[in-house]
């Protein structure tokens, strides 16, 4: 059962976690784990810490000669930008920021809310989705996003394969994969900026090579497209989150949006669509995991929405802070990392084992099991 915990500000000294429950033996590639830190570095309309951070993390403890110990892995990252305590208090508040509501409840001013609070932190959640999904790829199991809407403009709703994703979006600089629309999102986002405003967007993040089975129908807690669907909503600024289909549930009659069943003696049961998204009853069917997620616009605006002061409690403008004008790709990036954890910590549940050779031999199994 993997476990972790993030500590960290925005402008601290040090960005910390621990991700406990990893098996031993499994040889860590941080280079790898850094190249994930990177992506979620890019993205055309990110704000100027862009600039400022190389953004990397050391695995400080819980690594013997390169592989997991089976012991929890310390994870640093040090703030270029580490200015906390000289940085302005705001008295303001910045609607759609936890400002408001957090310093109401917490009772100590905005500044330390917005720094924990901030999109800085998913930069530990990506080291972590690092780590978590070279497990996942030991066993075949990758995974991708692409970013299909910004600011309403809208890639055609094509079915792209996992490697069309891949090849497509290689050198976009939105994680998209239609140059005709990236382009015409770039033109929104310089008007965006242009205009003082930030935009959003929707995103899809993929997973392959997936074992039936992980996740359970027997409990709430249990059901994997449950915990993925809490643990994305959980990444700043996503509002929504849906599996295959989606919303378009809603609309379509059950003949359309249920997955018929087949069976080959040599490919054993099978299906010719995936309008689930990879999950019945909680649990992964076997097909990919299909999930499409929607980031709201940046609550930062430089042309400020209306607050309040907090000081004098008259109408102002909300304060500003340097940002972003649209992030969307890297939450595509910091999602993809949400779902590795999640994904391998129910193939660990199901699994078990503190070894990878203890792991190997109970999936080996486990696939037997499921062929015959
Ligand atoms: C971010 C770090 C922040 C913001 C942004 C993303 O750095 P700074 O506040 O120094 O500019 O750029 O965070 C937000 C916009 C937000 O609202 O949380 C990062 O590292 O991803």
């Amino acid at each position: 059962m993997l476990n972790f915990m993030t500590s960290g500000e925005s402008h601290g000294h040090y960005l910390i976690a621990i991700l406990e429950g990893m098996p031993s033996g499994l040889a860590i590639d941080l280079k790898a784990v850094n190249h994930e830190l990177a992506r979620r570095q890019e993205g055309y309309g990110r704000g100027g810490r862009m600039k400022i951070e190389t953004d990397q993390v050391e695995l400080a403890s819980g690594i013997y000669k390169g592989k997991t110990t089976g012991a929890p892995i310390g994870i640093l990252s040090i703030n270029k930008d580490f200015k906390i305590e000289s940085m302005p208090e705001l008295d303001r508040p910045r609607p759609g920021h936890a400002d408001l509501v957090g310093s109401l409840k917490y009772h100590e001013g905005i500044r330390p809310i917005l720094e924990r609070a901030s999109a800085r932190e998913t930069l530990l959640r990506v080291a972590i989705g690092g780590i978590t999904r070279q497990l996942l790829n030991e066993f075949g199991i990758m995974i991708t996003s692409h970013v299909f809407e910004l600011g309403g403009i809208n890639i055609e709703k094509s079915e792209l394969s996992f490697e069309d994703i891949e090849k497509n979006k290689k050198d976009s600089q939105l994680n998209c994969t239609s140059t005709t629309a990236e382009k015409k999102m770039i033109a929104l986002i310089d008007q965006a900026q242009k205009d003082g405003d930030t935009l959003g967007g929707r995103f899809e993040v993929r997973v392959k090579g997936l074992p039936m089975g992980l996740g359970s129908h027997v409990t709430w807690h249990q059901k994997l497209d449950g915990r993925i669907a809490r643990a994305i909503i959980s990444a700043q600024a996503v509002k929504e989150i849906g599996f295959g289909l989606s919303e378009a549930h809603g609309s379509l009659p059950g003949s359309q949006c249920h997955d018929e069943i087949f069976y080959e003696k040599s490919r054993g049961y099978f299906r010719k669509t995936n309008r689930s998204g990879g999950f019945e009853g909680g649990m992964t069917t076997g097909e990919e995991i299909v999930i499409r997620a929607t980031m709201k616009p940046i609550s930062t605006l430089r042309k400020a929405l209306q607050s309040v002061n907090m000081k004098t409690k008259e109408a102002e403008k909300a304060s500003f802070e340097r940002s972003d004008t649209c992030a969307v790709p890297a939450c595509s990036v910091i999602c993809e990392s949400i779902v590795a954890y999640e994904v391998a910590n129910a193939f660990l549940e199901k699994f078990g084992g503190d070894s990878m050779a203890e792991l190997r031999r109970n999936v080996d199994g486990y696939l037997k099991q499921i062929k015959s």
